[in-house]
């Protein structure tokens, strides 16, 4: 079993992340890079989101992990096993993306909780875990990811809608902000970040010349499956899969890109519901 050490899960517990560097080879985030950056079916359902502040957010999503190398990677025991020790359960796929953050125009992610939109379908506990794990190198520069350390302890936070986005409640997330430390997670291709559903998290546009692709993983607990449908998965059984997959899928271009993409405007529901809220 590839496990963290007690010290690591004991940041994660007191943090709301962790980074777990190197955690892929150099060939194995290589390969999903190119696979990704290739892939016309990922590119086509990729939707973009108005950021508010002039570029755009694109991304492309997937519930069900498949037996291409997005699969693998969202299956391989390196990564699963280690949530599985976070969430003290049965993990399985709730969905995954890749955040397209292109060189110039890739745009702001307002701080938010996962479990802000989740917590709208029919998730019960704030028990889920997602795994950033860098395609590209990510900088201050090319707006990697934010995170306000130990805010996975405030609870849930409202979330608003504002422009296209769903975001926290900016009065909260300012105060948070005096009383936090604001980390920014600059990783290098191959690195995963595992981080909580109520942790706060933001990132700022990309106006560099790289480009800073990552693809999240995200995880529910078997034991909270939940309540209602909505346009993620309720339990279903996770097949997890012997590390070296990764490659033996991800060298067979045949095998590789194999993944069927939601279509996120016909289907996510969830910053639209809170729109549904106020007015009811
Ligand atoms: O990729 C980013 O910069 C942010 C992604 C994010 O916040 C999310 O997927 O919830």
């Amino acid at each position: 079993m590839k496990l963290l050490s007690p010290e690591e899960l004991s940041d994660y517990q007191r943090d709301g992340f962790l980074i777990v560097r190197n955690l892929f080879s150099e060939e194995e985030i290589g390969l999903l890079g190119q696979t990704a950056r290739a892939d016309n079916a990922m590119d086509k359902s990729s939707s973009s989101m108005d950021d508010g502040e002039g570029n755009a957010v694109r991304l492309a999503l997937w519930n069900h992990p498949g037996d291409g190398i997005y699969g693998m990677f969202a299956r391989c025991r390196k990564l699963v096993d280690r949530v599985e020790q976070i969430l003290g359960d049965e993990a399985y796929h709730y969905h995954s993306k890749m955040v397209l953050k292109d060189a110039k125009v890739g745009g702001a992610w307002a701080w938010h909780q996962d479990y802000g939109y989740w917590y709208q379908n029919g998730v019960l506990f704030p028990n889920l875990c997602s795994v950033m794990i860098a395609v590209d190198k990510a900088t201050e520069e090319n707006g990697c990811m934010q995170v306000l350390r130990g805010s996975h302890h405030l609870g849930r936070v409202n979330h608003v809608l504002s422009g296209d986005q769903a975001g926290a409640d900016l009065e909260r997330v300012e105060e948070a902000r005096k009383r936090l430390d604001l980390v920014h997670a600059t990783m290098d291709p191959g690195d995963a970040m595992f981080f909580h559903s109520n942790t706060l998290h933001a990132s700022a546009a990309n106006n560099s010349d790289h480009p800073r692709w990552a693809m999240i993983c995200c995880y529910n607990a078997a034991s909270n499956d939940p309540y209602k449908e909505s346009h993620h998965p309720r339990y279903t059984k996770l097949d997890k899969v012997d590390d070296d997959q990764i490659l033996s899928v991800g060298r067979d271009h045949a095998q590789s890109a194999q993944t069927a993409f939601a279509d996120l405007k016909a289907d996510d529901k969830s910053a639209a519901s809170l729109v549904e809220e106020e007015t009811h």
